[in-house]
Formats: structure tokens, C-alpha cells, sequence
């Protein structure tokens, strides 16, 4: 194939003087500076204006474009979007990357150092928002009307650093000097109501008529991120509401000389949009929380409502063919009753026919099966709040009880267990049940989460509605997460396939042929090579420690939970360690195990877990005895910049959750997608991922879900493990000593307690024996240079399928309904 005739057009027409020239003009008239003095922030922020020209341009003509057309659009509710940096991503997508690079290096400046300017946008937790992000980088490259709405947390996930081995929190500030993507839009503030009471009046016909007299009305102020798709032609829009005080009533107050108590209320609703519950896959039960999700839902709907309106008047009828809203999890399930409220309380339709609009409007994506994970919020807390959708979500529910009776007649235990309400000491609102409940769709994330979502979870929900719980499996930007991430193997890709694979991932499947190929191996390895000797650098320059780039990077980079099992990962490199020590002679290839991440700041095992590695990681570094055959590195501060960083660079891809627990995960495409080798469990997208690469080109292994279940039935008794097998026993043993805190004995005693009074509630230890044998595999494979060489090249090749413009497709096929929306350029 002809590479040249593959070449994609860049988007923009602006040629090298002329992003110059706008970039000197923004340094000179924004920023005040000139060529002279500007640091390297300030060409970051003349860089990033002179690509928001473009970008706002491509706006614009979306945003008439949808117009005109009047679209039919999916609005994506998420609390959590986890961007990142968006410079290279934009300068990419519009095809500028070049261009920009070239005007930079006149002007004398590197951009590369330009972009480490940028301060990630870290409005997510993990997964959940970054796959967010991903589906909204499709939406726009796919042509398709979309807005993304959040929330503009002042600060978003904290700022992770490791002193003494500890992990410590410190906050994220990344708008502290302005940002200069995000536009705000004071014409469509939104007010939204809190508190108070609702009154019930009598009409003269006997109808009933409700009203809510709030208590608080704070203001939504939406802020416009810009969302470039590839080639740039559709530019969507993130729209992230910051909350702000209404003055309403402060300045009665304040009048009256109450100066404090009107700031006190200034305090309280500028609060709600400050920062982001750093809790991950945890129910976060603080009424902030729930105030924060209501914020951003009825800002949102009455966005939405808005722009309805203005091209549909009051005609509700046509309201479900223009909109459908999709619920990332529930943290947006209060926007269910909220519509209701507005269709029966502000539009004054009738309760079936507004029932029937909300059910066609929603759809519910569930992102996991951890129960501690699964919202419920006080029925009392939300009827302090709001108390006009506690009555709704009763009628709700009780329209609904009368389904199940008919269904179930008279069976009050499965009535119970599908009631919206959990009755209890404390009445519980489910917001999962509420989810499923109104919405006409419903999704889990790869294919065996959502077959035990129906199994498991929601069965008789599954009988009552057969088809309405569905699969969409995940996937991930392969403009961010190859063309960005890896310059150099996507520049060997496009001179081997071409260069369309970034919108067409599917065409990767074209290097399968070059997987014997030896050149190409070569070529591939080489890359990889070169990758590793960038991340050696950053591991230098941000930990001190020299790691061999001819070693095995082995990467484990995710949320710190017991359940994706990085103790297990620790578990074997202390095994590992012990066979050094006892062997020096011990046949292994050198290794570098390398982790990134954040552990909740209330979750006690999971810092112990960090602080361990850490631990671990000082004594193996400075000990001569493993003869530079063991590292073990922890990077601080794991975020979307850092994993750009990493992906490329590893070699064997850590994805170890106990079977049944990862919903799907996403890192593990990533990783793969670069060509590293997936050691992993029958878990989530592994699953998948393992039949697009074949079982010669994945380490599986460890129990599967049935075994799992299998083993919980019987009576799981970890110590069975402990006493049965002595490398297991010593290194948890080892645990108990001070050898890795000198001095400090049973410093890491937590983990093994954990592990074996504490029940070892993921199954550590019955999956030792299989993942240490698994490692062998990963290390004889990696020796045969020509074996890994076209198993990584498989991997890459085989990826098509999880490109989140696959799970998009899906979505728009058989979920939305949208139509594609072609901007002229
Ligand atoms: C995560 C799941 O744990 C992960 O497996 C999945 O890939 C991701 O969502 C996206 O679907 N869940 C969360 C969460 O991040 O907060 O529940």
C-alpha cells in the first residue's frame, strides 16, 4: 500500500508562519511577555491560544451545524471526566502537531518541554472517568451530536506524593493560573434549588398540585471545554457546571447586618463544586456528595431543556426523539426523578405521560459489582435536600411494586428486594434499582460483567424486561493512547499500513502478517527499546533509582484496591527476592517491576499496600545480592500524563483482579495496544482480549469466576494455603519482621493480617501458586527475543475491536439511535 496516498488532510488550514505569528501575537497581547522573557508556561499558554483559534472556529460551525440540523444528541451525565492534558491531543486531532513543533523550534522553543507546562485535568477518579473521556473523543471524531456534562471541581483528584514510603495527599489546583481551554458561559447560568418544602394545594377540579418552596438556590455556572475530534471537523463541547451563590438571600442578610452569616452561605454553595470525593469504586455517603450530583443533573437537564425549547416550544411530545441522556453509573441517577419533577411540577404534564417521556430518555451504564460500590443514600438525607424527588422516587417505586405483584403475585420477598427502598433501621434509597428502573437501557462494560450484571445483580429485573440489560464493551482512544502516547511506533505504523488506523483501528490487524517478519520485529523491538530508555529517565528523574532498560518493564498502573491484587504482584517480587537471596545463581531476566497508584485517603489497607511496596522497593534496590536481576519502582502521582509515559515503554502488562471483580478495566487495552504482553485472569476485557490475541500471545491464569464461586461455597480457609505451600508462609512471615523497616517490626504486618485472619477476602493466596508459575512462562517467553517480538506485535495487531469508536458504534446502534452530523470544514 502506498503510504503517501493514505496521508490524512490536516484539518486546519494554517501553515508554520502562521501558527508562529499567532503564537508570538498571544505571547505579545494575552499574556503580556514577549519572545525574551516568556518561560517555558508562558509559550504553553500562548501555545495552547493560538490552538483555541482553531478550535473555537471548528466550534462554532459544530454548534450551527447541529443547529441547523436540528439534531437529534446524547448527552453523556458523568461525575467524573478524566482528560488530562488536552495541548498534544488537540494539536494532534486538528493535525497540527507538526506544524506547531516546527513553529516552535524557530521561535527557539521545544514543545515537548512546552507541554509538560500543561497540568492534567484530573476530574476523575480511574476508569470509569477516563473511559468517559475516551467516549467523548469518539463522539466528536465520529461526527455524532454530543455534549458531555460534569462537574467543575476546583480541584480535581489530589496531587499523590510518597514521603518516607508513605503515601500523602496534597491538593490538585489545576486551573491555578488559568486554564486556557475552558470558556465560560455566564448566558446560560442555571439556578438550581435545595432544601426547604414542598406544599400541596387543591385545585378547584380536585387535582393535586405540588410546589417546593427550597430553602437554598445556588447558581450553575457552565464552563465550555472544547472536545476536538480526529481531523477536526466536529468540535463538541465538555460543559462542567461550577456552582456559586445566588445572592438572593445573602443580601437580605447581609442588609440586615448579618455580613457573616450571608458569607457563611456564599461558603456553603460555592462548596459543592470544590473537589472531587477522591473515593474509588467506595460508596461516598456525605450528603456534599449527593448535593454535587444534583447540582450537575438538574444544570444539565434544564440545559438541555433550554435548548429544546428554543426549537420545539412547548411541544413535549418530540422531547425523547431529540434527547437521550446516558447515566455513567449511578452518581447521575437523581436526574431521573428531576425530569419528573420538571414534567409534572414546572410542565404540568400528567404523571403517565411524563413517566413515559423520562423512560425513553434515559440509559444506565453499571461499571461494577462491588456492593460497598453500589449507591444507596438515606431516604431521610434526600428528603431534607429534596424533598419533592423523595415523594417522586415513592410513586415511582410504588407504580412500580404494582408491576412486580403482577408479575410475582403476592411474592413480597422478590417485591422487597426490587423495591427502590431498602427497608432496614435506616430506609435506604437504591440508585442502581432507580437506575434500571427508568431507564429503557441498561449496560455493563465488557462481556462477562454484564452477564453476571443480569446473573448476579439484576435477574429478576432481567425476566421482568428481558433485553433492556444489554453488553457495550469498553475501549480507548487510540488517538490518545498510541498516535499521542507513541511517536515512534505509530510512525512505523503508518510507513507499514498507512495512516488511517487512528479512525479505523480494525486496520492494525494489517501488521499481523509482519508478526515473523524479522526487520519488522526488529523495527518494533527497537522502538520499545527506545520508549524504555525514556521512562528509565523519568523513573531517574523522579525517584533516583537506575533501572536497566534491557530488563523486563513490568507494569502495574491502576486505583490501589485490594481487589485488582497488587499485594499479589508484591507477594511474588518478595518471592522472587527470597529465591535471589537464597540462590544467587537463581535463573531469572533481570526485571523491573514498575507501579503507579492512588490509594483513597480513607482506605487504610490500600495505603499500607503502597507504603509496603515501598518498603520493599528500598531494600531489593540497595541490595547488591540480586545482582541487578531485581527493581522494583513506584512512581508518584499516577495519572493520565504519567501513563502516556509509561504504556509505551512496558513489556508485560499486570492484570490481575481476582476473577468476577474487574468490571472490565481499560489499561489493559492500552497496554496491549503498545504491544506490551498481558499476564492476567480470566477478568473483565482480559477475557475478550485473549480471543482477539489467541492464547499463545497472553498469560492467563488463576482461578476463574465459577472457580472462584466454587471455592467461596466450599469454604475458602487461606491458611489452608499459608501452611501448605512455605514459599507463601515465609514471605508473609517475612511480613511480620522488621527486615524491610528497619526497626519498626510489624510495620507491614496489616497485609498479612489481612490475608489471613482478615479471610483474604480476594483469594491472594489461592491464586499465588498460578500467577508465580504464570511469571515463569513470562520469563522464558521474554528470552526467546523472536517469540515476544511477534507476540507483542500480535497484541498491537489484534486491538481493533476495543477503539472506543467500536463501543461508541455500539451504543449508536443499538442503544442512542443517533445519527452522524457531518461540519463542513
Ligand atoms: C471502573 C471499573 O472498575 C473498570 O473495570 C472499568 O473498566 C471502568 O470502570 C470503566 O467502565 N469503575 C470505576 C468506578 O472506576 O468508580 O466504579
Amino acid at each position: 500500500m502506498n503510504a503517501k496516498v493514505m496521508k490524512t488532510t490536516p484539518a486546519a488550514k494554517i501553515d508554520k508562519s502562521e501558527f508562529k505569528a499567532a503564537v508570538v501575537r498571544h505571547l505579545h497581547c494575552t499574556l503580556g511577555t514577549d519572545e525574551n522573557k516568556a518561560n517555558n508556561h508562558a509559550w504553553w499558554k500562548a501555545t495552547c491560544a493560538a490552538m483555541q483559534e482553531q478550535v473555537l472556529e471548528g466550534l462554532r460551525k459544530t454548534q450551527k451545524t447541529h443547529y441547523m440540523n436540528d439534531t437529534r444528541a446524547v448527552h453523556y451525565f458523568s461525575a467524573e471526566f478524566l482528560m488530562g492534558r488536552l495541548l498534544s491531543n488537540n494539536l494532534q486531532n486538528f493535525g497540527l502537531y507538526e506544524v506547531a513543533s516546527g513553529a516552535l523550534k524557530e521561535l527557539g522553543v521545544e514543545l515537548a518541554d512546552v507541554m509538560e507546562e500543561e497540568p492534567d485535568m484530573a476530574l476523575g477518579n480511574g476508569g470509569l472517568g477516563r473511559l468517559a473521556a475516551c467516549f467523548i473523543d469518539s463522539l466528536a471524531t465520529m461526527e455524532l451530536p454530543a455534549i458531555g456534562y460534569g462537574l467543575h471541581y476546583e480541584h480535581g483528584l489530589f496531587r499523590q506524593e510518597i514521603r518516607s514510603g508513605a503515601q500523602i495527599e496534597r491538593p490538585d489546583s489545576w486551573r491555578d493560573y488559568g486554564n486556557p481551554w475552558e470558556i465560560c458561559r455566564p448566558e446560560s447560568i442555571q439556578e438550581v434549588s435545595l432544601y426547604g418544602y414542598v406544599e400541596t394545594k387543591y385545585g378547584e377540579n380536585g387535582g393535586i398540585q405540588k410546589e417546593w418552596h427550597p430553602g437554598m438556590i445556588v447558581k450553575g455556572v457552565p464552563w465550555d471545554i472544547p472536545v476536538v475530534g480526529y481531523e477536526g471537523k466536529t468540535v463538541n463541547v465538555l460543559r462542567l457546571w461550577q456552582s456559586e451563590a445566588s445572592g438572593y438571600f445573602n443580601w437580605d442578610v447581609f442588609n440586615a447586618g448579618g455580613y457573616v452569616d450571608a458569607q457563611r452561605e456564599n461558603v456553603q454553595a460555592e462548596t459543592i463544586s470544590k473537589v472531587l470525593y477522591p473515593n474509588d469504586e467506595t460508596e461516598a455517603g456525605k450528603e456534599l456528595r449527593l448535593i454535587q450530583q444534583y447540582f450537575f443533573c438538574s444544570c444539565s437537564l434544564k440545559d438541555i431543556i433550554r435548548r429544546y425549547k428554543r426549537a420545539h416550544g412547548d411541544d413535549w411530545s418530540r422531547f425523547p426523539e431529540q434527547v437521550v441522556v446516558q447515566l455513567n453509573d449511578t452518581h447521575p441517577a437523581i436526574a431521573i426523578p428531576e425530569l419528573m419533577r420538571i414534567l409534572l411540577d414546572r410542565a404540568e404534564l400528567d404523571w403517565d405521560t411524563a413517566w413515559g417521556i423520562c423512560t425513553k430518555v434515559f440509559a444506565y451504564t453499571n461499571h461494577t459489582l462491588l456492593p460497598e460500590a453500589l449507591e444507596k443514600w438515606p431516604a431521610r438525607m434526600i428528603e431534607k435536600i429534596l424533598p419533592r424527588h423523595l415523594e417522586i422516587i415513592y410513586e415511582i417505586n410504588h407504580r412500580f411494586m404494582s408491576v412486580v405483584d403482577k408479575k410475582w403475585p403476592g411474592d413480597n420477598a422478590v417485591k422487597a428486594k426490587l423495591s427502590i427502598i431498602e427497608e432496614g433501621h435506616e430506609k435506604m434509597v437504591r440508585m442502581g434499582h432507580l437506575s434500571v428502573i427508568g431507564s429503557f437501557a441498561v449496560n455493563g462494560v465488557a462481556e462477562i460483567h454484564s452477564k453476571l450484571v443480569k446473573q448476579n445483580l439484576f435477574p429478576e429485573f432481567d425476566q421482568l424486561w428481558p433485553g433492556k440489560l444489554t453488553n457495550v464493551t469498553n475501549g480507548i482512544t487510540p488517538r490518545r493512547w498510541l498516535k499521542a502516547c507513541n511517536p515512534k511506533l505509530s510512525k512505523l505504523i503508518d510507513k507499514k499500513i498507512g495512516e488511517d488506523w487512528p479512525k479505523d483501528l480494525y486496520k492494525l490487524e494489517g501488521l499481523a502478517k509482519l508478526a515473523d517478519n524479522k526487520a519488522f520485529q526488529k523495527q518494533f523491538m527497537q522502538v520499545k527499546q527506545e520508549n524504555k530508555q525514556l521512562l528509565a529517565e523519568e523513573i531517574k528523574a523522579s525517584t533516583g533509582i537506575d533501572v536497566d532498560t534491557k530488563a523486563i518493564f513490568d507494569v502495574q498502573i491502576k486505583r490501589l484496591h485490594e481487589y485488582k491484587r497488587q499485594h499479589l504482584n508484591l507477594l511474588h517480587i518478595m518471592a522472587l527476592y527470597r529465591r535471589l537471596l537464597e540462590n544467587p545463581d537463581y535463573d531469572m531476566h533481570p526485571r523491573v517491576f514498575i507501579f503507579g497508584a492512588k490509594a483513597a485517603p480513607g482506605y487504610k489497607l490500600a495505603k499500607d499496600i503502597i507504603f509496603a511496596i515501598n518498603k520493599v522497593a528500598d531494600k531489593v534496590n540497595n541490595d547488591p545480592r540480586v545482582n541487578g536481576k531485581l527493581k522494583v519502582v513506584f512512581l508518584p502521582n499516577y495519572r493520565v500524563s504519567l501513563a502516556e509515559k509509561m504504556i509505551p515503554a512496558s513489556d508485560v502488562s499486570e492484570q490481575i483482579s481476582t476473577a468476577g471483580k474487574e468490571a472490565s478495566g481499560t489499561g489493559n487495552m492500552k497496554l496491549a495496544l503498545n504491544g506490551a504482553l498481558t499476564i492476567g485472569t480470566l477478568d473483565g476485557a482480559n477475557i475478550e482480549i485473549a480471543e482477539e490475541v489467541g492464547d499463545d500471545n497472553i498469560f492467563i491464569f488463576g482461578m476463574t469466576v465459577e472457580e472462584v464461586d466454587a471455592l467461596r461455597e466450599k469454604g475458602y480457609n487461606p491458611h489452608d494455603y499459608y501452611y501448605r505451600d512455605a514459599e507463601i508462609k515465609a514471605v508473609l512471615d517475612w511480613l511480620e519482621t522488621d527486615y524491610f523497616t528497619p526497626g519498626s517490626p510489624g510495620a507491614l504486618v496489616s497485609i498479612k493480617q489481612s490475608l489471613l485472619d482478615g479471610g483474604d477476602p480476594y483469594m491472594v493466596l489461592a491464586d499465588f501458586r498460578a500467577y508465580s508459575d504464570a511469571q515463569l512462562k513470562v520469563d522464558e517467553a521474554y528470552r526467546d527475543t523472536a517469540r515476544w517480538a511477534k507476540m507483542a506485535i500480535i497484541n498491537t495487531a489484534k486491538m481493533g475491536k476495543f477503539t472506543s469508536d467500536r463501543s461508541i458504534k455500539d451504543y449508536v446502534e443499538r442503544i442512542w439511535k443517533l445519527e452522524s452530523c457531518p461540519v463542513e470544514k
